[in-house]
């Protein structure tokens, strides 16, 4: 039976979620729709763990890590025993691949690499605690950081081999924006071949309506390039020849910029100068490539398609990659509160959705292609609050906590009606009302 919300906090009610969906030393970042561990959900979720239990905080990124590959990619999905979701590990079949972790069963591609910042939230959560769990949060990000690093570097290397400062994406599944028309154009040049093995999808038993999912024609599209990937045992060179989507990822690169950073203060303050050095170039070099993709008649980010080498020209969230990691001359900022983005007059909270209201296309209930993600809010609220922006990083938490009063954590949200959509009860949602509510 749900309890009344006015009954129980809303704090308590995100506890409860993520005490819900915890496996034991993995969170499912919902409980039936995704069954298992996610990366850049994880992150999120540590986040949000972190201002329940620093110790459980720390297990949660550790769990992610122990299925980090020897080439330091952390893979986007981590399985758990439960089933129910498809592309599970048989059809990913990553045993395969030379630099899979042997003891874990991972997918075989990437996330945004949002994880930094839950390191230094931990930390600090573990200094304020004091004591033991101080202790326990620095020796954490001493034992660590190594690993942290090695995956900024796969970043930086496996997936900008030209040193271009923008990292490139061999799935829209990789942006964590899985269908967002971003990704339209290039994956229209995605041709399934005849020998794409069949399949069912588990995804639509478990929405209410499935014109908010991802298209059949378009699943067949991601599941061939899982194909094309697996061929290949994932290996990243071979990948590179072979993969039928290659996109330059501008809000990724803007991630990883911001990352690094965070990364880089945690090795300046424990020891690790050099990499700290290192992690400060990197964090400069991507800050660089998201500002090259800057189109000169919307003002906004735009992703490359390396394939037919053309820009890719859309209204979405993504396109504010330069006002997230910090290198907006104040054009962006208006913008986003103006009224194509959080200022439209029609929105039910001030609330950047997906894609600009402004834009036909834009569609209020389906996924990536109009609605409101809270974690995507909580993010540029981050952002905000770490360049001094004081105020909007308050006005974005007051309007997310309003979106999500009624206790539903939705995965994501109405833009005009504020109804939730999706999956209830998801993690990372409940994870950063914790962090908005601290
Ligand atoms: C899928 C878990 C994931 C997120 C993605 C989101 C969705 C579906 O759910 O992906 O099948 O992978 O698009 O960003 O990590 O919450």
């Amino acid at each position: 039976m749900r309890v009344p919300v006015s009954d129980v906090g809303l704090g308590d009610r995100a506890a409860d979620v993520l005490r819900g969906n915890d496996l034991g030393s993995m969170t499912a970042a919902a409980p039936r729709l995704y069954p298992h561990m996610w990366s850049w959900d994880s992150g999120l979720i540590a986040v949000g763990l972190a201002r329940l239990s620093v110790p459980r905080a720390i297990t949660e990124l550790r769990t992610l890590l122990r299925a980090q590959w020897s080439t330091g990619m952390i893979p986007h999905i981590v399985f758990s025993e439960g089933d129910g979701y498809f592309p599970g590990p048989e059809r990913w079949g990553t045993e395969t691949a030379a630099a899979a972790p042997a003891a874990v069963r991972t997918s075989g591609i990437c996330q945004p690499p949002v994880h930094a910042l839950a390191v230094r939230r931990i930390l600090d959560a573990g200094r304020a605690a004091g004591g033991e769990t101080r202790d326990q949060a620095e020796a954490s990000v001493r034992d660590t950081f190594g690993s942290w690093l090695a995956w900024h570097r796969w970043l930086a290397t496996a997936r900008d081999p030209d040193r271009r400062g923008l990292v490139e994406i061999h799935h829209g599944w990789e942006s964590g924006m899985d269908n967002s028309p971003r990704w339209d154009r290039p994956y229209a040049a995605v041709v399934p071949g005849d020998d794409l093995p069949g399949f069912v999808r588990t995804d639509v038993h478990h929405v209410g309506d499935v014109r908010e999912r991802p298209t059949d024609a378009e699943y067949g599209r991601y599941l061939w390039i899982v194909e094309q990937l697996r061929r290949v045992r994932y290996d990243d060179a071979a990948a590179r020849d072979v993969v039928g989507f290659r996109v330059a990822d501008v809000f990724m690169s803007a991630i990883l910029a911001v990352a690094s950073d965070e990364l880089a203060g945690l090795g300046d303050e424990f020891g690790f100068a050099d990499d700290a050095a290192e992690l400060r170039e990197l964090a400069a070099r991507f800050r660089a490539g998201v500002l090259s993709t800057v189109s000169p008649v919307t003002g906004l980010a735009r992703d490359l398609d390396r394939r037919s080498g053309r820009w890719i020209e859309t209204e979405t969230i993504a396109g504010f990659a330069p006002l997230f990691c910090g290198v907006d001359d104040g054009s962006q900022r208006a913008l986003f509160w103006g009224e194509r983005w959080c200022g439209h007059p029609a929105l039910a909270h001030p609330l950047p959705p997906s894609v600009s209201p402004a834009d036909p296309g834009m569609r209020p209930r389906t996924y990536w292609r109009g609605p409101v993600w809270p974690i995507v809010s909580w993010l540029f609220g981050w952002a905000f609050e770490r360049q001094g922006d004081d105020d909007g990083a308050r006005r974005l938490r007051a309007a997310s906590l309003r979106q999500l009063a009624a206790g539903d954590f939705g995965e994501y949200y109405e833009p005009f009606t504020g109804e939730p959509l999706g999956s209830l009860q998801q993690s990372w949602t409940a994870a950063v009302t914790l962090d908005w509510l601290a």
